[in-house]
């Protein structure tokens, strides 16, 4: 093996090449463009955060703290720059948020020199992740997460845990106010705050489940009001908005992915659905719309995933995942969606808010029968006859 010097210049060559990436779309489905490179792996994380530059206390130049994977990131734009809240997992399994910057959101990304220190609560949390970013007319930026504790009423099963909604709020990213986590009588694991008061209330997103993993009676994305963001509770009913479907890709659960796209045709809702199968969980990613003027009531629900795994995003840590928690509706009509692949590494597919409209608006619904997806497809030819040939 190389010695210290070598090595070091190595992963620093390694890194460099990697940030510095170019990333080009791949034309597919007249939907979005996904791109040849993820935008965010392990090895994108700093080498100063990983080894130990000192040939006195480091000879071999090893790594001594190992990255596992990077995911389920939040998305903003701010001062012209593309940034990812990025969920970084050690080899330790414990996660934590990093910002990383890019000059045009689909490569270059580079994370800022040191990890978010976010402010804890006094119970402390064994875990944190998937950050919903929400810029908020309050004139805050709300970061709201998954916070994760062993599950103390159960001491003999070391796998119990309990799941519940992180509150933080910051201006630049950088320094990061933490308020109280949200009480709430059931378990939450995707928590998003609307961007705008709703009857003078900030109004959430949640995701009512019995227990840790499974939902259970929760039926699918829940809407509500709360009164004081400072002391977060949920009081009021959990109004299901989207609802869990026996034999669709949203069977087992769903959750709310970021804050919906606000365009003038409604909101665009972008959300994971899981169902369950021999090899496990699949996690997919698809899209709702709600009306304008009443986020809480769908006005469209185009049948299936918007994206499934394909290829190697199938491997990874948790295979068969596509989940995504952060998009940026750029100034120009753009929409750059970041999904994390396998709970292993982050993507970008573009799009734009037309096209994810047209989608919505324009895609058959689920009919939820054999018999109907069939009819679709025959009056889908039925219309292609006269125009086939045009
Ligand atoms: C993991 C999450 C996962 C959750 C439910 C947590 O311990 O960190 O990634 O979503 O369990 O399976
Ligand atoms: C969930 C999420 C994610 C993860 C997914 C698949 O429950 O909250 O953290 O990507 O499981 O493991």
């Amino acid at each position: 093996m190389l010695d210290f010097q070598a090595r070091k210049q190595l992963v620093i060559d390694r890194y460099e090449a990697l940030v510095t990436r170019k990333n080009t779309p791949i034309e597919g489905n007249g939907i979005y463009c996904r791109y040849e490179y993820p935008v965010i792996t392990s090895q994108m994380v700093p080498p100063m955060w990983r080894y130990d530059f000192n040939p006195e206390t480091n000879p071999f130049f090893e790594e001594r703290i190992g990255v596992n994977a990077t995911l389920n990131a939040g998305a903003i734009k701010m001062g012209g720059k593309y940034l990812l809240v990025v969920r970084v997992e050690g080899n330790d399994r414990k996660s934590f948020f990093a910002v990383a910057e890019s000059p045009n959101g689909v490569d270059n990304f580079r994370f800022w020199e040191r990890p978010i220190t976010l402010p804890d609560t006094e119970d402390l949390a064994t875990n944190v992740y998937d950050m919903r970013l929400t810029r908020h007319e309050d004139g805050w930026i709300y970061g709201l997460f998954c916070v994760e504790r062993r599950d103390k009423s159960k001491p003999g099963d070391l796998s119990a845990a309990t799941a519940s909604c992180g509150i933080a709020r910051t201006k630049d990213l950088k320094h990061w106010e933490r308020l109280p986590d949200l009480k709430c009588k059931s378990q939450q694991r995707n928590v998003v705050l609307h961007p705008e008061f709703v009857d003078g209330k900030y109004a959430l997103y949640t995701r009512p489940q019995d227990s840790f993993i499974d939902t259970g009676s929760g039926g699918g994305i829940g809407w509500t009001l709360i009164d004081d963001i400072t002391k977060p509770e949920v009081t009021r009913e959990e109004k299901i908005i989207d609802e869990r479907i026996y034999h669709t890709i949203k069977e087992a659960k769903n959750g709310e992915g970021p804050h919906p796209i606000k365009t003038p045709k409604g909101w665009l809702h972008l959300a994971h659905g899981v169902r369950n199968c021999a090899s496990g969980l699949r996690y997919v990613l698809y899209m709702y719309m709600t009306a304008l003027d009443e986020p809480w009531r769908r006005i469209a629900a185009p049948a299936g995933y918007l994206m499934a795994p394909v290829g190697e995003e199938y491997v990874g840590d948790v295979m068969n995942v596509l989940f995504s928690n952060g998009w940026i509706a750029d100034e120009d009509g753009r929409v750059l969606i970041y999904y994390a692949s396998s709970d292993t590494r982050l993507h970008v597919a573009t799009s734009t808010i037309d096209r994810l409209v047209d989608y919505c608006l324009n895609t058959p619904q689920d009919g939820l029968t054999t018999t109907h997806s069939v009819e679709t497809i025959n009056a889908l030819i039925d219309h292609n006859i006269n125009f086939l040939n045009k």
